[in-house]
């Protein structure tokens, strides 16, 4: 990359991106504090490295949640299932050498390296609202390019309808995996239109530092406008389909979770509304806040759907 042309993240002048700016460093600085990881127990957070990042378009201005509330409520099965098992049984995990296989509908398969999907990008910071499907949600800056222009790159035909995803399947790195709590290796699928829309991103990071691996290092997918479960971490498997692929939480509960998984508060789950949603990290009296119609990015995404029926197809 360039670096002369790039902007460091602290030489944004606008008031509103530097303020943004000084609660991120604030923040990670906390969290790099002794006082911070106490709260919880477990290892202090493996050393993360600082990427070199611009702003990126779609941000929103909500306040964004803390370092430790995005780096210690996850939902990451192959480290466990409670929402702090993958913050402390991810420590040890090593997400290099890593590499990538491409496959299917397309003019370039092969297995690239880490190093080779990444390298051509700037790296962009978006402020992007994380909804998951039982009602909770966060605000989080993100580290990522649009994952587009990276399947561009491998040249898909005109067959590829469909992107298909697959997690990392190795239990001696993934405990998680020793138990069949999900059909392994985790898989993700998205239509081409959805993989291939600017909001759509393939994240290294957050808070301007490489993804932590209980994040889903090193490179995770961030589907702003769907639950949570979309957002498929520690790929190694690309593949361009013809056909609607399956995916993981379909294949355990094909009744509770579908394929597109567009937020949407006028769909309940069968075991819970998902009308409102609590913001992780507001403290246990905060009102439940509305949720938003795919997550607030209706404007960017709704013409996506038009003719399809989002109470059958959810
Ligand atoms: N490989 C894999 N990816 C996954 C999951 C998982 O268990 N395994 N959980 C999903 C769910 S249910 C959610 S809500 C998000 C959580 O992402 P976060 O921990 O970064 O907030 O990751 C998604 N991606
Ligand atoms: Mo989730």
């Amino acid at each position: 990359m360039n670096s002369s042309s790039k902007i460091r993240s602290w030489e944004i002048t606008s008031e509103s991106n530097y303020l943004n700016r000084r609660q991120f460093l604030q923040a990670a600085g906390l969290a790099a504090g002794a006082g911070a990881a106490a709260a919880l127990p477990g290892r202090a957070l493996a050393a993360v490295r600082e990427l070199d990042t611009v702003p990126g378009p779609y941000s929103t201005d909500e306040a964004p949640n803390s370092w430790e509330d995005i780096t210690t409520y996850n939902n990451f099965y192959e480290f466990g299932t409670g929402k702090e098992d993958p913050y402390r049984n991810a420590q040890d995990f090593q997400p290099r050498p890593w590499s990538v296989k491409v496959s299917g509908e397309c003019e370039k398969p092969g297995n690239y390296d880490y190093e080779d999907i990444v390298g051509p990008y700037t790296l962009e910071d978006r402020v992007y609202r994380h909804r998951c499907v039982e009602a909770w949600s966060m605000v989080v800056p993100w580290v990522g390019f649009p994952l587009g222009d990276l399947l561009k790159r491998f040249e898909p035909n005109s067959d590829a309808k469909y992107v298909r995803f697959k997690t990392l399947y190795d239990p001696q790195r993934m405990p998680g995996q020793r138990r069949a709590v999900l059909r392994w290796p985790y898989v993700e699928g998205l239509t081409i239109a959805e993989a291939m829309h600017p909001l759509t991103l393939m994240a290294v990071g957050v808070y301007g530092k490489e993804l932590p691996n209980q994040n889903g290092a090193p490179l995770r997918l961030v589907i702003p406008w769907k639950y949570g479960f979309k957002g498929i971490k520690s790929i190694v498997e690309i593949e361009f389909a013809r056909r609607q692929p399956d995916t993981s939480w379909e294949m355990a509960a094909p009744h509770e979770y579908g394929f597109y998984a567009n937020v949407n508060p006028e769909v309940d789950h069968p075991r819970w509304s998902q009308a409102r949603e609590r913001r992780i990290g507001a403290g246990l009296f905060a009102e439940k806040q509305a949720t938003l119609m795919f997550n607030g990015y209706a404007e960017q995404v709704a013409s996506l759907y038009s003719g399809l029926d989002l109470r059958k197809n959810y």
